[in-house]
């Protein structure tokens, strides 16, 4: 049985802490170039951004006719993480594709 205890009258209770906003989002942007083989690029956006074939396919595509594209949108630390998983694969196969984020404008 729950016990009674008694609360002085001018007791104050803190409302809990307003909830903390969601943070900032950034767009990470692959660029297109003249060397990185299309198939790399599918496989990189496969790879490290969870896309399937058919959308690795277009969004490679839109990079390669519009310069660049979007390959997904993260808070700050992951898109950073991101970037950097692909610039070190795109270094270890010779390739110079570029990756970059952007904020996103609310
Ligand atoms: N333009 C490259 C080619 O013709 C293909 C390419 C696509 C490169 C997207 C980079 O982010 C890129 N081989």
């Amino acid at each position: 049985m729950p016990s009674k205890v008694s609360l002085p009258p001018d007791l104050v209770v803190e409302k809990k802490a307003a909830r903390t906003a969601p943070p900032p989002m950034y767009k990470v942007l692959l660029l297109n170039d003249d060397y990185t083989p299309m198939e790399f690029v599918v496989i990189v956006l496969q790879k490290f951004f969870g896309k399937g074939q058919e959308d690795a396919m277009r969004i490679m595509l839109q990079v390669h006719h519009e310069g660049k594209g979007v390959c997904g949108v993260y808070p700050h630390d992951i898109a950073a993480s991101r970037i950097g998983q692909v610039a070190q694969f795109a270094r270890a196969s010779q390739h110079p594709l570029q990756c970059v984020m952007e904020p996103v404008d609310e």
